[in-house]
């Protein structure tokens, strides 16, 4: 049996809508997103910086979203979710997964730390407009990318529930401008679909 450790309005909802999405069957461990739960002896016997999301199938443990998405896919159920090595979708289908977490991720984590994370007094409005700019600019290939396609490979698949989100995190931030329409239209039908609304909603 799957478990997620999970909290909510983190990287977790993405591996919780992949799971949704593929309609596998999973249990939930529902934390608060509070060093009380995350930094937990019992969580961070899970995960040794005591983060999310952390996948448990069996004795297996498993961290890192984008690990997780792929031993989902090629353990559990690939759901037309991952093309084929052999298909030509595949190379931008790798690019995409990875972008998430090698380049969008960072400036949003330093986004979320000077604007939510820290007290007000600590927070530096240089470093933040440094990581705004880098967004922009990693999100830009994205737009372009969209221009004539619903998802980022053309049908939907693991590299929106990763990218996607990232996007969508993005979008929250206020840092999509309205010039990128190919990508704030992304993030709207990505918002519509019934898993990625399941997963998003749990424990809000
Ligand atoms: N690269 C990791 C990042 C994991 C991560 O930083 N998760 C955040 C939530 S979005 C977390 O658990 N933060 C808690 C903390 O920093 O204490 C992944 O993709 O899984």
């Amino acid at each position: 049996m799957l478990t997620l450790h999970f909290a909510p309005m983190s990287r977790a909802v993405r591996t919780l809508w992949l799971l949704e999405e593929l309609g596998l069957p999973y249990e939930l461990n529902q934390m608060a997103f509070h060093p009380k739960d995350l930094k937990s002896d019992a969580h961070r016997a899970r995960h040794p910086l005591g983060r999310v999301p952390v996948l448990e199938d069996d004795d297996i443990t498993l961290w890192e979203s984008g690990a997780i998405t792929e031993y989902i896919l090629d353990r559990h159920k690939n759901g037309g979710l991952k093309p084929a090595v052999d298909a030509p979708e595949y190379p931008a289908y790798l690019q995409w997964l990875h972008y998430c977490e090698g380049m969008v991720m960072p400036p949003v984590n330093t986004i979320v730390v000077h604007t939510l994370l820290l007290p007000e007094d600590r927070r530096d409005a240089t470093v933040l407009g440094q990581a705004q700019r880098l967004l922009t600019k990693a999100l830009a290939p994205i737009d372009d990318a969209l221009a004539g396609k619903e998802y980022l490979i053309g049908n939907f698949s693991a590299a929106d529930t990763m990218l996607g989100h990232a996007a969508i995190m993005s979008n929250r931030l206020g840092c999509v401008p309205d010039e990128m329409a190919n990508l704030k239209s992304y993030v709207a039908r990505l918002e519509a679909r019934p898993a990625f609304k399941k997963a998003d909603s749990v424990g809000k």
